[in-house]
């Protein structure tokens, strides 16, 4: 029943994985061929981006047809074969789903138009005309989140853009359509989903105007539809349809008392929080502002939490830059840093989610100027920004250091062209590090991230106090040194981690002294420096004990 605990995550954007047919897009077929990539890994589970029918706007979060595939990743026989293929390999499959919107082209807003959210014009204006829409909301890829519809004289809303139209889950013929949708999935085997914006749902009984911050030009509607009443009993009504799957729930907005809600009454198995992820991105979210880790120790506690339910625990996925760009110190010892961000990650309770490439430690992609902005979220970023008086260079600077982009270069699998990932023209280029960072490169190397990677999933799997032993965050006032005690029973894990590349003293807090003859599981200190400065023996610090 909770075979999650102990596993580890693999995220597979599935347009960016692996190209089986050479149209240059990733696809089932591709996934299918590396499947045992994930085999090596030790993964548990396998959460697949959106493959069902879509114009492909948002890249499958803008869903048309929730019970098949879009034939640019393939047929519903690739996907049975798929999860075949993973359950042959002891590996789970969880399914994204996003059942908020749909896309504009979903049949339903033609043929059942009534289950989407719909309002009438602001009282006193005419529909259409400005200022005429409901709420000041914006949508969060660019522009109103309402659309006048004269047909139906009334306004549509799009928390996302004017094609995703957000559902009325006040109606139960939506409830029921969306209980629909993960019983069709269940009885393929599928294992699990992710319940895409799922804290979105639950509209406020009133839609009411929000503030609206210096420099933007609409209130953010997303913030403001978190978390509505009646969200715990829609989320309680899809787990009643999907019997013991597992049920992530991706949680904009969300608390460690409302996700404490959701998963003790609601049913969900873990939340996907994003406070960790805004910590170094505000207060636009493509302003760069240095980490500091006090507020991730901060988080940690707050997260960490027993009563906060179980965390799933992430840094990067399709919606975030790199972790070894992003994280810890890249510019120097870049494979060191990025294993020790890894280490850190998996030291905490809760299972750990792991992006693709993320495992090689691929970096950010190099943005030269507006025209290689391929997402629309960082598209919509920019003109919103701009509109709002910020200088472009610097909304560019942030959106290299944050955009959405980097996640979606396609992985680089070997030294060969397009980095292995198709043999036709990649659908957007592969990443210029392909030749020397690549996943057959790092096999090879015993002291690799991607070993590390490895070395974590079996860790888990061998170490329960990893799993379920109590958490300390320790040193919460030190800016360098991250630090955390686990303990179940007679065991005591601990991890001390120093996120600099400049030569640290050991932490004046963490007394070796009872740690005289301990195991030492893991140390990144094996990873290459990458042709960074090489660690100075008299400085650099040394783990208490040696294995
Ligand atoms: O990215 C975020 C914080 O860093 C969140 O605000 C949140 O993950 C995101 O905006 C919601 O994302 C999900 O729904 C979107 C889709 O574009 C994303 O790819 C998906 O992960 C709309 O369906």
């Amino acid at each position: 029943m909770t075979w999650w605990r102990d596993a580890v995550v693999y995220e597979v954007y599935p347009r960016s994985f692996a190209d089986g047919d050479g149209d240059g897009v990733g696809d089932l077929r591709g996934l299918l061929g590396r499947l045992d990539h994930l085999a090596w890994l030790g993964v548990g589970a396998l959460w697949l981006c959106p493959v069902y029918p879509s114009p492909q706007r948002d890249h499958g979060y803008d869903v048309a047809a929730y019970d098949d595939v879009d034939p640019v990743f393939g047929t519903l026989a690739d996907l049975d074969a798929v999860v075949a293929a993973a359950h042959a390999r002891g590996i789970r499959v969880v399914l994204d789903v996003v059942l908020n919107h749909t896309s504009d082209a979903h049949p339903w807003l033609r043929d059942h138009p009534e289950r989407y959210v719909w309002r009438p014009p602001r009282p006193g204006f005419r529909g259409g005309e400005p200022g005429a829409e409901p709420t000041n909301w914006g949508a969060a890829f660019g522009g109103s989140a309402w659309t006048w519809d004269p047909g139906r004289g009334r306004y549509r809303l799009g928390l996302f853009s004017p094609w995703q139209p957000d559902l009325d889950w006040s109606r139960p013929d939506v409830r029921a359509a969306a209980a629909d949708v993960l019983r069709f999935w269940r009885a393929r085997g599928v294992d699990g989903f992710r319940l895409d914006v799922i804290t979105l749902v639950a509209k406020p009984d009133v839609l009411r105007d929000g503030p609206v911050r210096p420099g933007a030009r609409y209130a953010d509607g997303v913030a403001l539809c978190v978390d509505g009443p009646a969200l715990v009993d829609h989320v309680r009504g899809l787990r009643d349809a999907c019997g013991d799957a597992l049920l992530i729930g991706e949680a904009p907005g969300v608390t460690p008392a409302s996700a404490a809600r959701l998963t003790a009454q609601g049913g969900l198995d873990m939340v996907l929080q994003f406070e960790h992820a805004e910590l170094d991105r505000w207060p636009e979210r493509w302003r760069r502002r240095p980490l500091d880790l006090r507020d991730l120790k901060r988080w940690a506690r707050r997260w960490q939490d027993p009563g906060a339910g179980w965390p799933a625990l992430f840094l990067g996925n399709h919606d975030q830059a790199r972790v070894a760009s992003r994280y810890g110190d890249p510019g120097r010892w870049h494979s060191r840093s990025a294993a020790t961000w890894a280490v850190v990650l998996h030291a905490h309770r809760g299972t750990p989610f792991l992006f693709q490439g993320d495992e090689i430690a691929m970096t950010n992609r190099p943005l030269a100027g507006p025209d290689d902005l391929v997402d629309v979220e960082g598209r919509a970023v920019l003109a919103e920004a701009v509109a709002g008086g910020a200088d472009p260079e610097e909304v560019l600077d942030g959106l290299r250091a944050l955009g959405r982009d980097h996640a979606r270069v396609p992985v680089s699998w070997d030294g060969g062209p397009h980095g292995g990932f198709t043999t036709g023209t990649p659908w957007t280029p592969a990443h210029p590090e392909a030749p020397h960072r690549n996943v057959a490169a790092e096999r090879a190397d015993r002291s690799s991230v991607l070993h590390v990677h490895r070395d974590l999933v079996a860790l888990r799997r061998a170490e329960p106090a990893l799993v379920d032993g109590d958490v300390t965050v320790l040193l919460p006032d030190d800016p360098v040194v991250y630090a955390l005690r686990r303990r179940l029973g007679r065991t005591e894990l601990l991890l001390v981690a120093s996120t600099t590349a400049d030569p640290h003293p050991w932490p004046a807090a963490v007394d070796p002294a009872p740690w005289a003859g301990a195991q030492v599981l893991l140390t990144t200190a094996r990873v290459a420096a990458d042709g960074d400065p090489a660690p100075d023996p008299a400085t650099a610090p040394t783990a208490p004990t040696a294995p």
